[in-house]
């Protein structure tokens, strides 16, 4: 895809907005915060290496896993600019045990819910990592936001994107009228439209799951991936395989290139690992929007009822052929 002439995020969501007759500015407030969040961690993680703002923290979140300095200057950072753009009445993040209610929002409409850093064991080491975010609307905004209403289906995003600090840092995002994407131009330092309606090709030849854990995986999965790694010609296997380790980066290689991404569940961890409401809803909103797929093994993530803002699901998500191929085979061995 070519580089369109300039055509600036701010400049973008303004053109949107007004295709929306009754729109208040409120979007738009959200977008700038969340722009300015990304901008600031992007050049923190620039600068990673050179200031001391690499390895751990020497604590651990709410889902015992440890934290990394730069996790929780993102978390920070997010939480700052989100709670400032005075739109937003609540934030739940992947680094916050509890929502975060803002005080003077108090009857504000939209939450966000946010992975601040994800893929964080490859901050150390220099590989991809990014932001994930969604934007729900409550559903009665006239009393003070209580946990309850942070717990709303996937379906129920009114936006979902991430911030990609790749080889040059980019912010996909969709409102549920397609997906676009915007690479920052470090010198005018400004996300410019590059990746016009993304569209997920229908099939793929790229597999990324955590092969290292192929004894914990449902029979199903095993089998798929036996069958993704044989010869045949006729159907272009074997397959590729390519696995980052965050779920943004390799998410987003399948959503370009086609493929598909798995992290199961397993008789130890029967929701597997990632978080439903800041990494699961958000990637599969995207990735249906660009015509794919996402699921769990049992339903449509977009269709499930969270009743933990932290709950984990599994995921089956990327070319909607590959996925459903895939489900096949894990019903198959079910
Ligand atoms: P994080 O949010 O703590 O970084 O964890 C989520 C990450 C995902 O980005 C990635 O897909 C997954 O964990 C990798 O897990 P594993 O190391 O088990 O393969
Ligand atoms: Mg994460």
């Amino acid at each position: 895809m070519a580089l369109k002439g300039l055509v600036t995020l701010e400049q973008f969501i303004v053109d949107q907005q007004a295709l929306y007759k009754n729109a208040t500015g409120a979007f738009s407030k959200m977008f700038r915060a969340l722009e300015l969040g990304a901008k600031m961690v992007n050049r923190d993680v620039r600068k990673a290496g050179l200031v001391d703002i690499l390895g751990d923290m020497g604590s651990m979140n709410v889902q015992g896993e440890y934290q990394k300095k730069l996790d929780v200057v993102a978390d920070t950072t997010f939480i700052e600019v989100l709670s400032r753009c005075g739109e937003v009445c609540a934030v739940i993040s992947e680094e916050q045990d509890h929502a975060i209610f803002i005080e003077g929002c108090e009857n504000k409409e939209y939450y966000v819910a946010i992975d601040p850093l994800d893929g964080s064991s490859n901050i150390d080491v220099n590989a991809s990592i990014g932001t994930i975010f969604s934007i729900y609307r409550r559903k009665d905004s006239n009393y003070s936001p209580k946990t309850e209403d942070c717990l709303q289906r996937g379906s129920e995003q009114v936006a979902a994107g991430y911030f990609l600090y790749g080889t040059s840092t980019m912010l996909i995002y969709t409102t549920g009228n397609g997906v676009n994407g915007f690479t920052l131009d470090d010198t005018l330092q400004e996300f410019c439209l590059s990746h016009e309606n993304i569209r997920i090709p229908e099939g793929g030849a790229i597999f990324s799951l955590n092969e290292g854990n192929t004894s914990d995986f449902p029979e199903g999965v095993r089998q798929y991936i036996t069958w993704c790694k044989e010869k045949d010609k006729a159907t272009g296997r074997p397959y590729a395989a390519r696995y980052i380790g965050s779920l943004i980066a390799d998410v987003h290689r399948n959503l370009l290139r086609g493929g598909i991404f798995i992290y199961p569940g397993t008789e130890k961890k029967p929701n597997g690992k990632l978080r439903l409401i800041y990494e699961c809803n958000t990637m599969a909103f995207i990735v249906e929007q660009a015509g794919g797929m996402a699921h769990s093994g049992r339903e449509r993530i977009l269709d499930i009822l969270p009743t933990d803002l932290h709950q984990r699901s599994p995921l089956f998500i990327g070319s909607a052929d590959m996925v459903n191929h895939a489900l096949e085979y894990l019903n198959r061995y079910s």
